[in-house]
């Protein structure tokens, strides 16, 4: 079979043949979960799932799919996968992860793919959080409608859909909904499976929702829902059919209830006899049967499906040996696609263009995002309040609507883990979005996305999927913003892996690192403090800067020299490495003292500039890391651990972290305010204490 199976697509072909060939590979996924129970010693090594009682669905639904499609699995979907041609020796090396496993080399779990191969339809990077490849799926669907608006999307006769699959317990997250939403607002063509078995693991449908999914979707207005037996291949595939066939041609999305049985395990690890007390009542229902008793009015011949049946089995079994004997991954492969390599890699372009006046830092930023996308149709800015009317609640997008139409610039419902994770999607699709979120205090609840999606599809898509986009985060306490308008929150940020951040104190800064973040392949977040964006608090009028040209860019990694000063003999001198708005608090507290203060600022948290930082504390032997955020378990002291590490023999005195004090929120009453973070005369005290240690 191998790649046969799916080429039928091109063809005109019986529906004969056609049912021959979904037969071979019902049975063949039958056979992998036989296969799987049988070898358990070995194949539970690592947990899996299979889709035995969800095939006909699955298969109706995989063998319908073009290759510039775009389909999310779920963790139960093997048979979506061996109908879009994936071969069981390929699902397999997944199994066992091994090296050579096509979707992640041996990195993450059975039937959790990703692919991107010209002739197959596309797979992003499938996470194990049930539902959240909803986001993300309806991101694509999202970009695709995007590159069509614009004039962008290139010229196919069978236009491409984005499919996203969902257990019936996965819809009931909240973030499902999200998606939910915005296919419906924004007519997305986009198809949703749910698979519904009645089951979440142990609980069963009437403990966990209060309707089924047909009638939680008349809530969304305008996805068009089909409720079906999943069990029979053939009102699937017809289904399917003609679901795929009107999101073709009317860009609109829709869904398809399919009623089917659970009839293997939750999982190789939590198992059926344990808790089901349905499995003979589900044993009636297995879509394999059922297309077996068919197989004679198509003209199928008993002994032509004992041939099928007995080369499956073959098949199978010698594709497990060879998987078994298959190459596992070199210790060195563990260090692969942490980050795709970003062109920028330099300081170049003109910093202070001569005859311009100085700029705030909110318009630098501004100003890089009209650059940006004059130059590139694919770049595209939204989240609350970006667009026409408002600008952004800092006036921080003013104009771009108006300039660049409301198709690139648009408002979005309140939905941080859609903004964050529609990202995935539309960067799939070749965009690159630029989002914000409205305040760092509200960045939780897109950080889910963030985490689980858009930071790690780089890495266990064995680098096939970096995540290209840009998050803006308005941070930082200003003028008693009070408990949910002021947070720092760079310490949950750097703990995410997969990830650069930025964290600009200038205008040219802000500039220069927004080019080099469009140009970079990886997430980035930007994280832009609103006490410098106009530079209104007494002694930031230093952020505001020349507005450096088009064509200036920083690379990430690359540290600022605030202020220098020499190692003297008279005195001790000591540096302060520091970022956003410490380098501020910095900058006037050096002013007390006589030439004894380096200012380092950072200006990017991830990656780091550690050798620059090295190299400033080796020199003075003494150093304060400076942050806004409480001191304890933040980035500034996991900073001071390594410089602790690295320079211990060249410190008179102990890294010492200056910081907010440690309490839950910021009061909004502005002495409290003041009580709370740090400030100018605070840090000078501290810098007293240091020099004299
Ligand atoms: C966010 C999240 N919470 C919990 C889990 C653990 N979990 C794995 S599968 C599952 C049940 C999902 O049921 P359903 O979506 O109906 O799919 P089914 O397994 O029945 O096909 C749960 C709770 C998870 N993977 N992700
Ligand atoms: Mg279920």
């Amino acid at each position: 079979m191998e790649m046969t199976e799916r080429h039928f697509l091109n063809k005109e072909i019986s529906q004969t043949d056609l049912i021959k060939s979904a037969y071979r590979l019902m049975f063949t996924a039958k056979s992998l979960t036989d296969l799987y129970e049988k070898e358990k010693k070995i194949t539970s090594k690592y947990v899996h799932a299979t889709s035995r009682g969800h095939e006909a669905i699955q298969l109706a639904l995989g063998m319908q799919l073009l290759p510039q499609d775009f389909v999310s699995p779920y963790y139960r979907d093997d048979s979506i996968l061996l109908g879009i041609g994936i071969t069981p020796y390929e699902l397999m090396l997944q199994l066992l992860a091994k090296r050579d496993d096509p979707f992640s080399g041996g990195r993450t779990y059975y039937a959790h793919p990703s692919l991107k191969r010209d002739d197959f339809p596309k797979i992003i990077h499938q996470s194990s959080g049930t539902g959240m490849q909803a986001i993300p799926t309806t991101g694509i669907a999202m970009g695709m409608k995007y590159k069509e608006e614009i004039g962008i999307a290139g010229n196919l006769n069978d236009k491409p859909i984005a499919v996203c699959s969902l257990g019936d317990a996965s819809c009931t997250e909240g973030e499902v909904s999200e998606a939910f939403q915005m296919a419906a607002l924004k007519q997305l063509p986009i198809l949703y499976l749910v698979q519904d078995n009645e089951w979440d693991i142990s609980a069963s449908a009437d403990e966990i929702r209060a309707q089924d999914i047909t009638k939680y979707m008349q809530g969304f207005n305008g996805i068009e829902t089909r409720t079906i037996d999943g069990t029979d291949f053939i009102k699937s595939y017809e289904t399917v059919k003609e679901c795929i066939k009107i999101i073709r041609e009317e860009r609109r999305p829709m869904l398809i209830h399919a009623k089917v049985p659970l009839l293997n395990h939750h999982t190789s690890g939590v198992r059926k006899e344990w808790y089901r007390d349905d499995l003979e009542e589900c044993a009636k229902n297995d879509p394999l049967i059922k297309l077996r008793n068919k197989l004679s009015k198509f003209n199928i011949e008993d002994s032509e499906v004992q041939t099928i049946e007995k080369e499956v089995a073959e098949l199978v079994r010698t594709d497990f040996e060879n998987a078994v004997l298959a190459e596992d991954p070199k210790p060195e492969d563990t260090y692969k696609h942490d980050f795709a390599p970003t062109p920028i890699t330099e300081e170049k372009g003109e910093r202070s263009p001569s005859g311009k006046i100085p700029t705030v830092m909110v318009d630098c930023a501004l100003f890089a995002i009209r650059e940006l996308m004059t130059k590139h149709p694919e770049a595209l800015l939204y989240g609350q309040d970006v667009g026409l009317r408002l600008g952004g609640v800092f006036r921080e997008a003013i104009t771009l609507a108006a300039q660049f139409g409301e198709k690139r610039v648009f408002n979005t419902p309140i939905q941080e883990a859609f903004i964050v994770g529609s990202t995935v999607g539309m960067s799939a699709v070749g965009l690159k979005p630029i989002v914000e979120v409205q305040f760092a205090d509200y960045i939780w609840p897109g950080l889910n996305q963030l985490f689980t999606e858009v930071s790690r599809s780089y890495y266990l898509s064995n680098g096939k999927w970096p995540v290209s986009m840009i998050l803006r985060v308005p941070i930082g306490a200003y003028g008693s913003g009070g408990p949910y308008h002021s947070s720092s929150v760079e310490s949950v940020l750097t703990n995410i892996k997969g990830i650069k951040i930025a964290y600009p104190s200038t205008g040219a800064d802000l500039k220069g690192l927004m080019k080099a973040a469009f140009y970079d392949p990886n997430p980035v977040v930007m994280l832009e403090h609103k006490g410098l964006y106009w530079s209104k608090i007494e002694g930031t009028e230093n952020a505001k800067t020349i507005e450096p040209d088009e064509d200036y860019i920083i690379p990430f990694g690359k540290a600022r020299e605030v202020l220098l000063c020499e190692n003297r003999q008279d005195k001790p001198t000591l540096t302060i490495i520091t970022y956003g708005m410490g380098v501020y608090w910095a900058s006037n507290a050096a002013k007390e003292f006589d030439n004894q203060i380096e200012i380092i600022d950072l200006r990017t948290l991830a990656p780091l500039d550690e050798n620059r930082v090295f190299e400033s504390v080796n020199k003075h032997n003494r150093c304060i890391v400076l942050t806004e955020e409480p001191v304890n378990n933040s980035f500034a002291q996991s900073l001071a651990a390594r410089i602790s590490d690295n320079c211990f023999r060249h410190m008179d005195a102990p890294v010492k972290v200056v910081g907010a004090k440690d309490l839950p929120a910021i009061p909004i009453n502005s002495e409290l305010e003041k009580e709370m973070l740090p400030n100018t005369e605070k840090l000078i005290k501290e810098i007293e204490q240091l020099l004299k240690y």
